[in-house]
Parts: C-alpha cells; sequence; structure tokens
C-alpha cells in the first residue's frame, strides 16, 4: 500500500477575497498542512486558465456568470476571471505548506476546453499527466482534499477513481462553490455512489 495525498486547487482566487472564493475555502488549508506529513507523496493541481479562456463569462457577451453555454462540444459554465497563469491569483495559498508538493499539475491551459479533474480535460480526451506520474511511483491509495468540492474535488476524485486507485474523499478538507443549493451534498452522494470512500481527517489521523 502507498498513499498519495493530492492538493486541489488551493489557490489564491478560489479562496475568501479571490476571484471566484469558494465559502470558508481558507478552512481547508491548515487541514492539508496537518494531513501531508503522513503521506507518501503529496501533489497539487493548479487551475492555470489563458487570459482570454473559454469558461470567462467575460468572453461571452451577453451572457453572465452562471450562465450554462457549449464550449466546442461541452456544456460550460460560465465563471468569472480567474486562475489567469502568472496572477497572484493562480498562486497556491501562502499558508499553504509546499516543501512536500512533488508535482504541481497545471489544468484548463485550453483556452476552448475547461478542466475541472486534475487527470484529464472535460472531455476526457488529454491527460495532465497525474495518472501516470501516480502509477509510477507505484501508488494504490489516494485521498483527495480541496476546493472545490462541486467542480474539481468531484472530477478529481471519480477520475482517480476509475483508473483503479482506491480513492478517498477527506470531507472536511473540501469547500463547495454550490452555484445551486445541494451541489455539494448531491457530488457526494455521487462519488459515494461511484465507489469514493468518505473519510473525516480526524478520523483519517487517528488511526496513523
Ligand atoms: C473550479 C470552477 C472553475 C474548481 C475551477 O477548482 O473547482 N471551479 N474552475
Ligand atoms: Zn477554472
Amino acid at each position: 500500500m502507498s498513499s498519495a495525498l493530492i492538493l486541489v486547487d488551493l489557490q489564491n482566487d478560489f479562496l475568501p477575497g479571490g476571484a471566484l472564493a469558494v465559502p470558508h475555502g481558507n478552512e481547508v488549508i491548515s487541514i492539508a498542512n496537518q494531513l501531508q506529513p503522513f503521506f507518501h507523496l503529496v501533489v497539487a493541481t493548479q487551475d492555470w486558465h489563458p487570459s482570454d479562456h473559454g469558461s470567462f463569462a467575460s468572453q461571452h457577451p451577453g451572457h453572465r456568470i452562471g450562465d450554462i453555454i457549449k464550449l466546442g462540444e461541452l456544456p460550460q459554465v460560465l465563471w468569472p476571471d480567474h486562475c489567469v497563469q502568472g496572477s497572484m491569483g493562480s498562486e497556491l495559498s501562502p499558508l499553504l505548506h509546499t516543501n512536500s508538493i512533488t508535482q504541481v499539475f497545471p489544468k484548463g491551459t485550453e483556452r476552448q476546453l475547461d478542466s475541472y479533474s486534475g487527470f484529464f480535460d472535460n472531455g476526457g480526451e488529454h491527460e495532465t499527466g497525474l495518472g501516470r506520474y501516480l502509477i509510477s511511483r507505484k501508488i494504490t491509495d489516494v485521498y483527495v482534499l480541496g476546493l472545490a468540492t462541486d467542480y474539481c474535488v468531484r472530477a478529481t476524485a471519480l477520475d482517480s477513481y476509475r483508473l483503479g486507485f482506491r480513492t478517498w474523499l477527506i470531507e472536511d478538507a473540501c469547500r463547495g462553490v454550490e452555484l445551486q443549493s445541494g451541489d455539494c451534498s448531491a457530488a457526494i452522494a455521487e462519488m459515494k455512489q461511484a465507489g469514493v470512500q468518505c473519510v473525516t481527517s480526524d478520523r483519517w489521523l487517528a488511526e496513523q
């Protein structure tokens, strides 16, 4: 057994004061810091968009944040401009301990294609390299935490499970956007249904 922790999108823009602030997103950082030393491998994902990314409402005159459009062939929720490559907002939180992170996987770099999962784009075609990275390091068990429960955490955990990793969601170390109320609990139910197991950081730490 060899376990990896995936820190999903712990970036300034998803934290309070950021462009796409996830309510209470800051509360997960200290849990992420506390857990990292217990894993064989720690990696992070980083939403990393060009400034004219197609998921930005600003690129679609007449549309508003939260609208759903078609981007390429795929339905796409429109977001405020966020995590623009090289911006302060795209940086990992300065409060996050980064010494143990061996690799950061950028995603959402293609203008016309979004990528919620840390493994694949939303069309499921292009890999970020995270899957192969975990396999090459003989990882069997993947733990997922971060932002946002109903988007990137959900997609990352589902792909992890599909790729064959035993996959856990650290439930108290995630927060969601909740565009519609109930989105987070629906996402958690969907992950569980798919085979992702849920654990709290306290319970998991007590077993180490
Ligand atoms: C995310 C919306 C847009 C996320 C990223 O990290 O969950 N959500 N881009
Ligand atoms: Zn994004």
